[in-house]
């Protein structure tokens, strides 16, 4: 599939970039490590990346895109294909929109959806996508593939990570990726975010078949000075790697109302409880959002019951 997208590049002389809303570093790296690999191989072409940004910004900065410049142009949609969930609407004004993605939801928008589930980063794929068509990388590109590789891996400890995980990595440190200087921006933290930390780690509760899950009112993030993301999506793996624990959720509850849930499983796939609620992701780490504390009690319910019919099966 990789030659659809170089050919679909090939085609147009102005391109934006797209990814998801709260950018982790996966849909950053994947969205400017695609602008640096546009540059380093075709020539003659604008690549503009826009969207919100956060606490990940040191990875590189967003340009400022006029409504125009979508005349003509292709918009290309990375590490998401559901449309509620893309940053800049703007994405619709272009000539030709294209997906790529390794979620496992389909898309509901787009002109051509480039889908690779087996891969545990979009930046894998770009990266795997550089060595089977011999492209160029800059020592800039790479860096930006690697934090995406790292960090939608977990520092290479996912499931999904493989022996292309390793060999996309190799690739980009010998094209002059600095892995120390991204662990140092990537796991540096703050102080009050490792209090956070110590709050999850003494305060998670679980259900009667051993869902660990943390229900967190917006006062906590006033309380650690952090955002609703840092808590909701930051801190679900605080209640990762215990014993006797198959699954973990992290309810937060965001400044408009609405509560995000983010869900976590060790083997068995739970996506299609995501789904349910009008969410998604991948079989092991997916979310949705809902409106009401209620309603976060169904989703728990119904991964507790995932659990109970498990035992019954023996
Ligand atoms: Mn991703």
């Amino acid at each position: 599939m990789y030659h659809i997208i170089i050919d679909k590049i090939k085609q147009y002389d102005k391109i934006v970039i797209h990814r998801h809303k709260n950018p982790d570093l996966d849909a950053l790296g994947s969205q400017l490590g695609l602008q640096g690999i546009i540059y380093d191989n075709f020539q003659g072409k604008e690549v503009c990346v826009v969207g919100d940004e956060n606490e990940f910004s040191f990875i590189g900065a967003m340009d400022q895109v006029e409504d125009a410049f979508y005349h003509d142009a292709l918009a290309i949609v990375v590490d998401v294909a559901v449309k509620g969930l893309v940053s800049d609407h703007r994405y619709q004004y272009a000539k030709e929109v294209m997906i790529i993605d390794h979620h496992l939801n389909k898309n509901d928008f787009g002109d051509l959806w480039c889908s690779f589930t087996d891969h545990i980063a979009v930046a894998q794929i770009l990266t795997h996508m550089a060595i089977e068509n011999e492209l160029n990388v800059s020592p800039d590109t790479a860096n930006k593939l690697l934090a995406g590789i790292i960090s939608d891996s977990g520092r290479f400890f996912y499931p999904s990570v493989n022996a292309i995980t390793f060999k996309c990595a190799a690739f980009l440190i010998e094209k002059g990726a600095d892995l120390q200087a991204l662990y140092q921006n990537m796991y540096n933290e703050d102080l009050n975010y490792k209090k956070l930390k110590g709050h999850f780690i003494n305060h998670f509760k679980t259900t009667k078949n051993n869902v660990a899950y943390m229900k967190n009112q917006n006062n906590l993030k006033t309380r650690y000075k952090v955002s609703t993301f840092a808590v909701s999506r930051g801190m679900v793996n605080q209640m990762a790697g215990i014993e006797g624990v198959p699954i973990w959720a992290n309810f937060t509850e965001d400044d408009d109302g609405l509560i995000l849930c983010e869900l976590r499983s060790k083997e068995l796939p739970i996506v299609n409880i995501a789904k349910k609620y009008g969410g998604g992701g991948h079989a092991l780490a997916c979310g949705c959002t809902v409106n009401s504390w209620d309603e976060v009690d169904r989703v728990l319910q119904d991964l507790d019951a995932l659990l109970e019919s498990r035992h019954i099966n023996g």
